[in-house]
Order: structure tokens, then C-alpha cells, then sequence
């Protein structure tokens, strides 16, 4: 029998890196005044009318995000990232993103290409289906409208 699994709820991970846990509390200047609980119900809400189950999770500890980039293998269907400062730094999670071959978008608050130089570089850029980069809060809803149109594209693309 053919199973047709076009119907199925998509499931997105989205992951937070470190000190985004601050989000809201210090430097609204740069990261603007929204908390990380508000953007997370935010993409909640989003998912709802996009038919997606979304789920987040913040780490400051590099294994912890290699870890949950493993986990989400079996468990989700793509993922959104902010990997913080290790953007510019882990060849680990640039790995692991290789690795378990869920299409990932990178997002940023800030323009990373207006500031410092050493912010320029995301060793992720490569391995990620695109970066958003600049819009505050709404880089993340903007990266979860990104990753469902790719997997619908991809879904239509199958049949
Ligand atoms: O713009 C972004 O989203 C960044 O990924 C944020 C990282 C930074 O290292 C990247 O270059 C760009 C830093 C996150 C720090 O978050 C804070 C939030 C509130 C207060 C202090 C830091």
C-alpha cells in the first residue's frame, strides 16, 4: 500500500545558542526588548497557523547543541538555528549539521555584516539551506516561514 505522508504535521527544531538566554534581560540595544520565552511562544503560535509543531531549546555549552542537532535526526524535520558566538567559531556544530542532513536555516538578530569583522565569518553558511541576518526577533519567524516553504517545496517535489 502507498503511504502518502503529505499530510503529516511538519516538526521543526529550534535551537538557541549561547547567552540568548539574556535575551530581553541586558543589551536590548542590540538584541532589541523581546525575551526568549516571548520569541519561543511567539514561533509556537506561528507554527499553529503553518500547521508545524515547533519546539526550542537554549544551550551555552557547544556538546549540548551537538547533541541536540544528533537528537533532532530522528525527531524533527528541520531546524533553526542561532548558534550565537559559536557561529563564527564550531567546526563541531558546522559538523553535526553535515552530519545528520536535516535542512537547516541559520538566522541572526543582529547583521552580523555590520558589525566587528570576526562576526563576518559563519562557519555554518555553508552547510545551511540560508541565513537570515538583521531583523531582531522576526529573524526567527521569518527563518521558520523559510524552513516550512522549503519542506513543503521539497514534500511537492516528491510526488
Ligand atoms: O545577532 C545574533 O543573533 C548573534 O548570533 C548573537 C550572538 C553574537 O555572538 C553573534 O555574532 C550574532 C550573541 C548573543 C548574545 O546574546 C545576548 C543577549 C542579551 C545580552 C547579551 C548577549
Amino acid at each position: 500500500m502507498m503511504v502518502n505522508d503529505r499530510a503529516r504535521n511538519l516538526s521543526i527544531l529550534v535551537l538557541h545558542g549561547p547567552n540568548l538566554n539574556l535575551l530581553g534581560l541586558r543589551e536590548p540595544g542590540i538584541y532589541g526588548a523581546s525575551t526568549l520565552t516571548q520569541i519561543d511562544a511567539q514561533l509556537v503560535e506561528l507554527g499553529r497557523s503553518l500547521d508545524t509543531h515547533v519546539e526550542s531549546s537554549q544551550s551555552n555549552h557547544e556538546g549540548s547543541l551537538v547533541d541536540a542537532i544528533h537528537t533532532a535526526r530522528d525527531r524533527h524535520d528541520g531546524i533553526v538555528i542561532n548558534a550565537g558566538a559559536y557561529t563564527h567559531t564550531s567546526i563541531a556544530i558546522r559538523d553535526a549539521i553535515s552530519a545528520v542532513q536535516l535542512p537547516t536555516i541559520e538566522v541572526h538578530l543582529s547583521n552580523i555584516y555590520k558589525r566587528e569583522e570576526f562576526r563576518h565569518h559563519s562557519y555554518l553558511a555553508a552547510v545551511v539551506i540560508g541565513q537570515i541576518s538583521g531583523f531582531g526577533a522576526d529573524s526567527y519567524q521569518l527563518g521558520l516561514r523559510a524552513i516550512v516553504g522549503h519542506l513543503q517545496r521539497l514534500a511537492g517535489d516528491e510526488c
